[in-house]
């Protein structure tokens, strides 16, 4: 049974843990949605928050955090924070709820599982989550074990880092990359598609060290980003635009007789049909789709063919479009050709997710062969699914309305009176509106989990260090007593979060395990900062970079390193993108009082359309239009206007946001989200 979360937790529990005494600090880390999990130092008095700040026990983190998150107190205790299980009472979307014990909560739903299973078969439950707090025990653990032995449909993870993950996977197995660390090394730096001003702060210090210490720094964006405005050449390329960019690049090393011959011959496959790829990719022919001049796209071009060592970051934006795999593809190719790697503050920055190489072994049951849902497509499952329908969605660790395109389907998929939803929060958010039943969340101070960054390599053990507020419970815990209550539990199931802790650290490599009790910020097995092909090697079945693997040729479609067009039209000719902003992290936090959201755009292209900067615009296409007031700023590029990502409903004048401007097509490689193929037209909302 559900023991109710106190602290008198067993020995490993942190002893800093203060409950009665005076304010403490204690550590724990950052495990949300960013690659630099931070280590927090968090200030608390009888199991209550007072402050939280930057911990020093990761250099990286250096005492010091983003705002967002020193604000976190503001929603652990704020008004939207569920603090008990509820039920619907009003319309679908209305967000009246009536508050029922968790005993009844779950018997609701575990007897409309067993009457969905009964009626369709288990397909016709659709369990929807993404990266939640992001750690081993909340995500992909005991919520898994149970989908899997109900035989629900199976759901395609892809809202992020599907097609470069793909790509990197593909190409390198994954390979542990750069670190941040090793940035200072770097005497070029290409930062590609990512904007660390705002969405991993902590590597920004390193970076301007290195310019300091006389590195080079190439910026790839359509906006002028704070380290764009600081960058030797800044190319603010159309969106999807890149695999042609990189492409040109690749074409240069080859012509110019600067590709590395013997890693090439050594280390690659595919090297010739890349190059067949590369070769009608002149400056003259990259510069024209991607909107820059052709003469510094080649000064680019030719600064990372003659210097070393060169480091691209690769960033996740570029991934965003119908090209977003191939891009990632050419880009993370560069170093290959190049003759990048084999020097520290060599080689490229991706995720560093996979290098720990935990294989998850604590899921306890065989993955179900199940209809496979694309979480992309949410919109359209919820509406256009029949055999069978979606009859209870299971919502956990995300927020659709918010984060997933073409939101107006989303909702009306919600509204669907035959539907069941269920929602399972720390606060109530635009989904969670639509909740039938609504159960309490634990957040990541008041659980264990695993902060695993993905910029830097660290993995930390966070703890409970405030007591949980209201009847909020953890995943593990929920997911736990749900298996018990549907009668598929194990007999060496763990019994919640503890039990499950336990067996996930028991399951962790010998070497991790020690230091993750200890809580230090343990040291990666490969040497603290590895150097790319001599420390670490891709982790493909040959052990060789595959510059052209045919299963990818044949999935694209057009073929490996197309470019396909641009969507835009001549009623919708602006590239819509919504880039990560410092209001939150995708849409969490995104309840917080903050002002309206801004459309950004082009002083020219506000000009051709007689706005001015004090103007409620209207952007729209056939998909829908948000109502919010203008910035006119030269910070993007003419043709491309920007709205904030995961902004919530409340902060935008008519209830919508940039999701109801994103088609739910899909990438060309790893059924990625197209959410900067939004293509849109502006008018004053008196003209609209
Ligand atoms: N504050 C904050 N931090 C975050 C997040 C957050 O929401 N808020 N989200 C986290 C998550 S989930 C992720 S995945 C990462 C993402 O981190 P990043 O990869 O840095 O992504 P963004 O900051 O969204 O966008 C980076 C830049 O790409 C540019 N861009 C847009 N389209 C294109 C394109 O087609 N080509 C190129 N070359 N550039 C393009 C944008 O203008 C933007 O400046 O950040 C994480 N960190
Ligand atoms: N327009 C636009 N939209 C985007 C993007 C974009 O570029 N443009 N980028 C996308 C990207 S990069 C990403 S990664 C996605 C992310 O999209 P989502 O996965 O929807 O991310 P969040 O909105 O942060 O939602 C996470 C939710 O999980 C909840 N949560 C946290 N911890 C727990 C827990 O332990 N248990 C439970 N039950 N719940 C928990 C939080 O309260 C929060 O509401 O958004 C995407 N959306
Ligand atoms: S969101 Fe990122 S920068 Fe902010 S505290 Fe967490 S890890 Fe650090
Ligand atoms: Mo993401």
């Amino acid at each position: 049974m559900h023991s109710a979360r106190k602290l008198d937790r067993p020995a490993d529990r942190t002893e800093g843990t203060s409950l009665g005494g005076p304010a403490s600090v204690v550590e724990t880390a950052c495990p949300l949605d960013c690659p630099d999990s931070c280590t927090l130092a968090v200030t608390v008095r009888h199991g209550k928050l007072l402050s939280l700040d930057g911990g020093r026990v990761n250099p990286v983190t250096n005492g010091f955090i983003c705002a967002k998150v020193r604000r976190f107190g503001d929603r652990v205790y704020g008004p939207d924070r569920l603090l008990y299980p509820a039920v619907r009472k009003g319309r679908k979307g209305e967000g009246r709820f009536a508050r029922v014990s968790w005993d009844e909560a779950l018997e609701r739903i575990v007897d409309r599982m067993r009457h969905a299973t009964a009626t369709w078969g288990g397909e016709a439950i659709l369990p929807y989550s993404y990266g939640g707090s992001n750690g081993l025990l909340t995500q992909d653990s005991l919520d898994a074990t149970l989908w899997r032995r109900l035989g629900t449909s199976r759901l395609a993870r892809t809202l992020c880092a599907a097609p470069t993950g793909t790509a990197n996977m593909a190409l390198y197995g994954k390979m542990a990359s750069v670190t941040y660390e090793d940035y200072l090394h770097a005497s070029l730096i290409v930062l590609w598609g990512v904007n660390p001003s705002t969405s991993g702060i902590h590597l920004v210090p390193y970076v301007r060290q290195a310019q300091k210490n006389g590195a080079r720094l190439v910026v790839i964006d359509p906006r002028t980003t704070p380290l764009a405005k600081a960058a030797d050449i800044h190319l603010a390329v159309r969106p999807g635009s890149d695999v042609a960019v990189a492409l040109a690049w690749h074409r240069h090393l080859f012509e110019s007789g600067q590709a590395d011959r013997a890693f090439l011959d050594a280390q690659t496959v595919g090297t010739d049909r890349l190059r067949e790829r590369a070769s009608p990719w002149t400056f003259e022919r990259a510069a024209a789709v991607a909107g820059i001049d052709a003469t510094i796209l080649e000064r680019a071009a030719v600064l990372y063919a003659n210097v070393s060592p060169a480091l691209i970051r690769c960033g996740w934006e570029l991934e965003r479009n119908r090209n977003g795999g191939n891009a990632a593809m050419a880009i993370l190719a560069l170093p290959a050709v190049g003759g990048k790697f084999g020097v520290r503050g060599g080689g490229y920055s991706m995720s560093n997710s996979a290098s720990w190489n935990i294989d998850k072994a604590w899921i306890s049951a065989p993955e179900q062969h199940s209809r496979l849902v694309n979480m992309n497509q949410l919109g359209r499952a919820l509406t256009e699914l029949k055999t069978p329908p979606v009859d209870v969605l299971f919502c956990y660790n995300g927020n659709p309305v918010a984060t997933v395109p073409d939101q107006r389907r989303i909702v009306r998929g919600l509204e669907r009176e035959d539907l069941f939803t269920v929602v399972f929060e720390q606060v109530m958010t635009d989904t969670a509106m639509y909740a039938d039943v609504v159960l309490p969340a634990t957040t990541f101070l008041e659980g264990y989990d695993f902060a695993r960054a993905y910029g830097p390599l660290s993995l930390q053990l966070t703890r409970p260090v405030i007591e949980a507020v209201g009847e909020a419970r953890t995943n593990a815990d929920v997911f736990a007593e749900l298996a018990r209550r549907c009668g598929v539990a194990g007999a060496d199931d763990p019994e919640g979060e503890l039990d499950l802790l336990v067996k996930v650290i028991d399951q962790l490599p010998a070497a991790l395990r020690e230091d993750v009790r200890a809580g230090a910020r343990p040291v990666p097995p490969f040497g603290a900062t590895p150097i790319q092909f001599v420390d670490v090697f891709p982790n493909t079945p040959d052990g060789k970079v595959h510059l052209f693997p045919d299963a990818l040729d044949a999935a694209a479609p057009a073929g490996l390193y197309a470019f396909q067009p641009d969507p835009a039209t001549e009623t919708y000719p602006l590239a819509l993108i919504s880039p990560a902003s410092d209001r939150t992290i995708s849409s969490t936090l995104g309840e917080l009082p903050r002002p309206d959201v801004r459309l950004t755009m082009h002083p020219d292209d506000a000009a051709a359309r007689g706005l001015e900067g004090t103007d409620v615009v209207c952007v729209f296409n056939a998909l829908g239009e948000v109502r919010c007031p203008l910035s006119v700023s030269t910070a993007v590029c003419r043709g491309t206007v920007s709205l904030p990502k995961g902004v919530w409903r409340r902060s935008t004048h008519n209830g919508f946001t940039a999701t109801a401007l994103v088609p739910d097509t899909l990438t060309d490689l790893g059924g990625g989200a197209c959410f900067n193929d939004a293509r849109v037209q502006v008018a004053s909302v008196a003209q609209a």
